[in-house]
């Protein structure tokens, strides 16, 4: 496509190339990480998933040190060298990429990820009178044709290939053999396999097999097909339908190093609140004030912590955003005091979708300075969503997103304390905005072809920013839509799932690998949203959700209650039991969050993250660690009293009995419907506190460490809870050395805020 390279040049750690046809750039960022870019279609590209600078690495001439790159011409081809990759660049612009560093490359190389030197063999199996019938209905099938696309990058197969990643996509844990499309889409219907795109974008896709593992970051937001070897086994490949080739070879040792990474490129979830961890409740149903006075008094009355309740869109003045409903909710100040005072959160959802609707003063603000996306001919484009016809925020304007993030104001002024984003996809009622409506990228006009995958993105950044400047908090935002990078603004869920067994079976893939995607902070909605949930799946579920980033319980209009008290005895005994375990397990949870933010690590994580060489778990879809010490393995099959457990290598203790297992096999383990089986890795120091009704209820100045047989090391964090104080320095950081006779020395590694008043050691056994 490109013929012979024909120029060269290197400046600022970017090489630069000439081919007969076209151009093309490599930019060295770190020793891990080296970008690609074939610019088809101009320099106007603005980074949505990387937001930070490049900073030049040092041209040297010999073999590279760490920081260093090197550039040499070797038979016709162009050698780019860091201290760990090597990226070799041939006529045609074919890049092979190679590790030199750590173990199996021994000083040498190891071809890691080749450029496909052939074309695609393309079948299409779609009917020509199919074609012909949705053509005549004025469907785009562009999405169902495979074809060479204007933007592709195509390599080779070794066939030993595990791929992971990818976002939210449906299915199970390892992509390798199957198809995706990027493209956020609100899907009603029940999840399956069948859909290629869900309500989320990350085109970040690692590779694990033999010889290494490497991850690709495509950086391009139109539409896009990612084809894991599914049309033949000798390549994958990468292609968007417009923009430009635009990717990053993502180097490291092990998965974790490729993750943190990636995740150095794209931002890194930040530390939440204490209290966005603890148990949410959600219902789109919730109608009026009774209807959350009756949850206040069911959560307190029946000692089941809870510390959040989301405001669905009945909320709403007419599903107007930035207003209230008096007449259902009556006076804001009142119910929220009472919801203050009883310890409850409140989090309003709030959809981009702006109701028609002259006098209404957002719509007559964006109207006034032209901040709705407009239509080519320039008129303000008009589709629907629950308020009825409604005009859309165009996000890609930074005044847009500043006088959206404004209006967070007038939310935290009402008494909420975390904004809920849906809907951003964008969703619409009257079919897909058209490609061509006019959006904004920063500095130029752009269409929805390219701005659509980012617009989720664009709305959590301004209502990141815009709740940052409102309460100097830590935001808690929590989007459907998003892109790669989104996990610097916002929390996701996975969307509209349905009380099916298939879902939660589906959920603990879903969240690894949004997970090794980089969004630490992702949940399901618990119970299902949509259909009826049953007691037992309640039950499952719970057990999942407590051990899940996020937990909430949410269910849509129309289907059967779900509240933990909705069933029998038993089943709210075993809502009980969990959402209380989950209330124990906060500091656990929170120091993953801490960690996460130094490192990009999730804290629900596939065992594969961490044993990587062990072929059990390369396709391992119902077990899952949080963090490194505990392997949750929950029984997520109807009528199952019993559970197939992989452990890994080591020994692994049964968190509530202290059995010990020996690991590399599999056991059989009891799990009635009130135990979802965990185990605590060998040396695990679990740090835990006492059970509250929500958090704050009363101060945490007790830790409880449960300790587990072994030699160990954990390093524990303690901060206030709420604000950016931390990054002052504003925490404590305490060691704990678990000598493994029972015994744990304590160290403070850094001292910044009140310690404990205890901290109490029980010894597993
Ligand atoms: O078209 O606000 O995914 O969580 O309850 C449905 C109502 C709109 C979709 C969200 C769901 C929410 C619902 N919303």
């Amino acid at each position: 496509m490109s013929g012979k390279r024909i120029s060269y040049e290197v400046s600022d750690g970017v090489v630069s190339l000439g081919f007969e046809q076209g151009s093309g750039r490599i930019a060295v960022w770190t020793d891990e990480i080296i970008q690609v870019v074939r610019p088809l279609e101009g320099e106007t590209f603005h980074s949505k998933a990387v937001e930070r600078e490049r900073r030049p690495m040092k041209q040297v001439t010999g073999t590279p040190a760490a920081g260093e790159f090197a550039v040499t011409e070797e038979g016709g081809a162009l050698i780019i060298r860091t201290a760990s990759l090597t990226a070799k660049v041939y006529d045609g612009f074919y890049v092979d990429f190679y590790r030199t560093a750590g173990a199996g490359a021994e000083g040498g190389e190891v071809l890691l990820c080749a450029d496909y030197r052939g074309e695609r063999e393309i079948v299409n199996k779609i009917s020509p009178w199919i074609k012909a019938m949705l053509e005549a209905e004025g469907h785009d099938i562009s999405g169902l044709l495979k074809k060479n696309y204007p933007v592709q990058a195509v390599k080779t197969l070794d066939g030993d290939e595990k791929f992971y990643g990818l976002g939210d996509k449906t299915g199970f844990l390892n992509k390798s053999g199957y198809e995706y499309e990027n493209w956020n889409s609100d899907i009603p219907d029940a999840h399956t396999d069948a859909f290629k795109a869900l309500y989320k974008s990350v085109p970040f896709l690692i590779t694990l097999k033999e010889r290494g593992v490497y991850g690709l970051f495509f950086d391009n937001t139109y539409r896009s097909h990612i084809n894991l070897g599914k049309e033949k086994s000798d390549y994958f490949y990468y292609g968007a339908e417009d923009g430009s080739l635009n990717y990053y070879f993502i180097g490291g040792e092990h998965m974790a190093d490729v993750i943190a990474n990636y995740t150095e490129l794209t931002g890194r979830t930040p530390l939440p609140q204490l209290w966005t961890l603890g148990y949410h409740q959600s219902r789109w149903g919730y109608e009026n004030k009774e209807d959350i006075r009756e949850l206040m008094e069911k959560f307190r009355g029946l000692d089941i912590p809870c510390d959040t309740i989301h405001f669905d869109i009945d909320y709403m003045d007419g599903y107007r955003v930035f207003t209230w409903n008096e007449k259902d909710y009556g006076d804001a100040k009142e119910l929220f005091g009472e919801m203050d005072a009883k310890g409850f959160k409140k989090v309003s959802i709030i959809d981009p979708g702006v109701k028609l609707d002259p006098g209404y003063a957002m719509y007559d603000e964006g109207i006034e300075h032209g901040y709705f996306a407009e239509t080519p001919e320039g008129e303000t484009y008009v589709n629907a969503v629950w308020p009825g016809d409604a005009v859309y925020p165009d996000f890609g304007n930074k005044e847009v997103r500043d006088w959206w993030g404004k209006k967070q104001s007038y939310l935290t002024d009402l008494g909420f304390d975390g904004v809920w984003n849906d809907m951003n996809e964008p969703a619409s009622f009257h079919g897909e905005l058209p490609k061509d409506v006019v959006f904004t990228d920063e500095d130029h006009p752009s269409t929805h072809a390219a701005m659509h995958n980012c617009y989720g993105h664009l709305m959590s950044k301004a209502t990141y920013e815009g709740l940052v400047y409102a309460t100097g908090k830590r935001p808690f935002v929590i989007t459907r839509a998003c892109y790669a990078g989104t996990q610097k603004y916002s929390t996701v869920w996975t969307g509209d799932n349905q009380s099916l067994w298939a879902h939660i079976q589906m959920a603990v893939p879903q969240l690894c690998n949004l997970g090794l995607s980089g969004f630490a902070f992702a949940g399901t909605d618990v119970g299902g949203f949509g259909a009826d949930t049953t007691p037992e799946l309640l039950c499952r579920w719970v057990q999942v959700g407590a051990f899940s980033p996020l937990f909430r319980n949410h269910a849509a209009k129309g289907s059967r209650n779900q509240e933990p008290w909705q069933f029998d005895e038993q089943t709210l005994a075993v809502n009980r039991k969990f959402i209380e375990l989950r209330y124990r397990l906060l500091p656990y949870f929170y120091d993953l969050f801490y960690e996460g933010e130094k490192t990009g690590l999730p804290v629900m994580r596939p065992l594969v993250m961490h044993y990587e060489n062990a072929p059990a778990v390369w396709n391992l879809n119902d077990e899952f660690l949080v963090g490194e010490h505990l392997l949750v393995a929950p029984v997520v099959e109807q009528g199952a009293t019993v559970k197939k457990v992989y452990l890994p290598e080591g020994a692994w203790y049964d968190f509530f009995t202290g059995k010990k297992y020996e690991g590399g096999q599999y056991y059989l383990v009891d799990a009635p419907i009130d135990v979802c089986p965990v185990f605590a890795k060998a040396g695990s120091v679990i740090p835990t506190y006492e059970v509250m009704q929500y958090v704050g209820e009363k101060p945490y100045d007790t830790l409880k460490l449960l300790v587990f047989p072994g030699e160990g090391r954990y390093v524990h964090y303690q901060d206030n809870g709420t604000d950016f104080a931390y990054r002052d320095g504003a925490y404590n950081l305490y060691e704990f050395v678990n000598d493994g006779a029972g015994h744990v020395a304590t160290k403070l590694l850094h001292e910044g805020y009140a310690q404990y008043q205890k901290i109490e050691t029980i010894v597993v056994k």
